[in-house]
Parts: C-alpha cells; sequence; structure tokens
C-alpha cells in the first residue's frame, strides 16, 4: 500500500488551525522551540525487522492479518511508518530470519522508501533448520569447540550481509548462561565468549562498530554470560575502540537507575546505542513511553547532556532502535506510538534549562533541580513533535491517518489473513 502525498495534504490541512494554536503556546513557553524541532527532524529511530508481525509469548500468537511475509513487505511497513512520522528511517535485520536474497533489489526498495540499514543482529539463541551445532548451552560461551566455531562464522556471515547492504554495525545479543547453579564455570563461560567476540571482532570492517548487548535474565534464569553494563563494558574494553555497550531499556534487574548507567557509558566513551521498549515487569517489550515515560525523559536527559558534553551528533553518534512488538496491538500501529514516545522524551529532554540546572546542582539547591527536570517532563511538547513531522512532510497525526487509510484492512485485502511474519 502506498501512502500519497495528497492524503497526508488533506489530513494534515483539516488538523492544521488547531495544531498552529497549540504550537504557538508552546513556542511562547519553551525559549528554543525552533532548534528543538530542527533536531527532531533529523532524529531517525531504527525499526526491526521481527516487530512488524504480532510479537508472540510462549502462550501463543495471535496474528494481526495482513502481516509482511518477507524482507521486501517488512521494508514496505517501515515505508509506511515513515510516510506517517518521518521518524522511522531505517530498519534493523535479525539474521537468519530476514536475509536478503537479492541485494541490489532490496537496497534499491530501501532508497525508494527513504530508509537505511541501521545495526545488524546476529540471532545465535534458536537453532536453525540445516544447522549441524545446537545452541540449546550457548552459542559464543559453549564448551564444545565446534559449537562456538559455528556461532562465530554466523557472526561473520552477517557483517559480510550487512556489509553487502550498507550496515555499519553488528549488534550481538547472546542468550548464553546457565540455568542452575553448577552448569557452567562462569569464568570459563567468560573466557571463551571474549575469544569467540575477538574472532568477530577481527572480522569488522574499519568503518564498522560492534554492539554487546546485556541482558540481566531469559531464557536462562541462573546466569546470564552477559548480564549486565559491567560486564558488557569489560568485553568492549578487552576487544578495542570499535566494541561498545548497547543498552536495551528492558534487559536490567528491576528498580535499576538506566540513566545513570547511560550517563557513565557515555563518559567512558563506550555507548553504543539503545533498544528502545518499556516494561513493568521484566523484559515486557511494551511500547516505548508507555509505562515509565519519566524515566525515559530522564534517560535522554543525560544522553543529550553527555552527548553535548562530548559534541556529539544526537541523531548518528549512536544507534537508536526499538526492539520491541506487542501481542494485543497492531505491530504498526504499536511502532507508531513507541516512535512517538521516543520523540517526545527527547523533546522534552532537549527543553531542559541547561544552565539552570548546572547553577542548581552547583549550589546543591535540590527542590530547584528538580523542579527544572519536573518542569521539561510536564510540559506538553507533542506540538514540537508534530510541528516537526509537518515539516518533514509527514501527518500531524500518524495514527489517525493509519486508521483513516485503513491500512491494515488494505494489507489484509493484499496479503491475507492468515499471514504470519518472521520473528517471535
Ligand atoms: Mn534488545
Amino acid at each position: 500500500m502506498i501512502i500519497e502525498k495528497h492524503q497526508l495534504d488533506e489530513h494534515n490541512s483539516d488538523l492544521l488551525g488547531s495544531h498552529k494554536r497549540k504550537l504557538d503556546f508552546i513556542a511562547g513557553e519553551i525559549a528554543n522551540a525552533d532548534a528543538i524541532i530542527e533536531k527532531l527532524i533529523d532524529f531517525q529511530i531504527g525499526i526491526p525487522s521481527w516487530a512488524l508481525g504480532t510479537g508472540g509469548t510462549r502462550f501463543g500468537r495471535f496474528p494481526a492479518g495482513g502481516e509482511p511475509r518477507n524482507i521486501e513487505e517488512k521494508i514496505e511497513d517501515i515505508g509506511l511508518l515513515h510516510k506517517l512520522n518521518a521518524a522511522s528511517g531505517a530498519i534493523s535485520l535479525h539474521i537468519p530470519w530476514d536475509t536478503a536474497d537479492n541485494v541490489p533489489a532490496i537496497k534499491a526498495l530501501v532508497a525508494q522508501h527513504g530508509l537505511r540499514f541501521d545495526a545488524m543482529n546476529s540471532n545465535t539463541f534458536q537453532d536453525q533448520a540445516g544447522s549441524s551445532e545446537s545452541y540449546k548451552f550457548g552459542s559464543l560461551q559453549n564448551v564444545d569447540k565446534g559449537v562456538r566455531k559455528q556461532a562465530i562464522e554466523h557472526n561473520i556471515e552477517v557483517i559480510r550481509q550487512g556489509v553487502e547492504l550498507g550496515s555499519k554495525e553488528l549488534t550481538i545479543w547472546l542468550a548464553d548462561g546457565s540455568c542452575f547453579p553448577g552448569q557452567l564455570n562462569f569464568r570459563k563461560a567468560f573466557q571463551n565468549t571474549l575469544e569467540s567476540l575477538q574472532e568477530i571482532y577481527q572480522a569488522l570492517p574499519a568503518d564498522w562498530k560492534v554492539f554487546v548487548e546485556y541482558k540481566a535474565f531469559e531464557p536462562n534464569f541462573y546466569s546470564t554470560t552477559v548480564g549486565d553494563w559491567g560486564q558488557s563494558l569489560l568485553y568492549a574494553n578487552k576487544l578495542g575502540p570499535k566494541a561498545y555497550t548497547l543498552v536495551d531499556l528492558g534487559h536490567h534487574l528491576p528498580n535499576a537507575n538506566i540513566e545513570q548507567i547511560v550517563s557513565l557509558l557515555l563518559m567512558e566513551e563506550k555507548l553504543g546505542g539503545f533498544h528502545f521498549n518499556d516494561s513493568k515487569y521484566g523484559d515486557d517489550d511494551l511500547t516505548a513511553g508507555s509505562m515509565k515515560p519519566y524515566q525515559l525523559f530522564l534517560i535522554f536527559n543525560e544522553l543529550v547532556e553527555g552527548m553535548d558534553a562530548r559534541g556529539m551528533n544526537h541523531a548518528s553518534d549512536l544507534g537508536w532502535m526499538i526492539d520491541a512488538s506487542h501481542n494485543v496491538k497492531d505491530p504498526l500501529e504499536d511502532l507508531l506510538q513507541s516512535v512517538e514516545g521516543i520523540m517526545m522524551a527527547y523533546a522534552q529532554a532537549l527543553s531542559v534549562d541547561r544552565k539552570a540546572l548546572q547553577e542548581a546542582q552547583a549550589s546543591s539547591d535540590v527542590a530547584r533541580a528538580q523542579e527544572i527536570l519536573q518542569n521539561a517532563f510536564r510540559t506538553d511538547v507533542r506540538p514540537l513533535v508534530a510541528e516537526a513531522r509537518l515539516r518533514a512532510g509527514a501527518a500531524l497525526a500518524p495514527l489517525e491517518l493509519f486508521r483513516q487509510l485503513k491500512v491494515r484492512e488494505n494489507l489484509i485485502k493484499t496479503r491475507g489473513l492468515k499471514t504470519v511474519a518472521t520473528g517471535l
């Protein structure tokens, strides 16, 4: 399905009067509204190829219908999102789920939708048909050299595919760990993992980065071999300058102070990128900003402060990706909501009065510092995010237009009701 320019224009002209009133108000309240809008236009979120289908749980899966049947249709879906919000300009592939057979055609399709390839993900958490070794007891950590070799070669193959597509990053998330005390020698598991990562690191092109993602638990419930940011940072430091830590918001133990982790990783020049999602209990993969929007704002507050302190480009110097998909919502509507939640947190962080905050911190004026942050969080920045979309040629209200145009119904008509996307 293609969304035509006149459909966007009609939608926007219907909403323009009300939008302008709200924008004028906020522009009078915030000193740097125009600079914030420009930054929002540049900021793009990577959409994972696995999230275009309805997310599953281990109890069942309830497809929405019209799910993309192949990588081409996944790219088309992300193209639809990007057309609606002008902020979903990248795709993050999971290999082997979404290997591109016809690379030139895929690159042309991605370019046609104004997208680019974000980090490549190497899946070694499940066995693939035809593979000789099993990842039941881990991949890069495995006690069996043959299993490790297969996992290393898979990662190198993912880099090769990424080079062909024009990606510049590899994200490695390992399900490796143990479920019972005694199952694993922690030190040997770490050493095996490090040696495996070193072999993969050797295969990285000069202008590539590798992101080492951590996760506290699941699918292993006693130990995880890259279990927290300290362990990830250990690997990244031992690997070298092209290795970074990747923070997935759902991968911490409850109540972790993620904003502090982010701040220190940035200080150490070892923060590589982000996987956005939200959660109440564990790695729930809920829509970004749906559960703890204040936490998301505080994380962005540290990101903006830390990146500005180092003169980094917000849009391009870190990897920004969603890693979430849900069972009870239309996956495209869910992704529109996630991108909106992320953009709002970013806009709020950009609106923080930095100078006043520094002064409050320097004089240990605790109440004043809190007021400054909460004032930014409690300011309705939605008109700024909408204006960024308008200036970029997208929709003032993407979700509303998605429904008006009956996008899901159209996808079901062309693809069928019973299609199931690759992924979880
Ligand atoms: Mn992740």
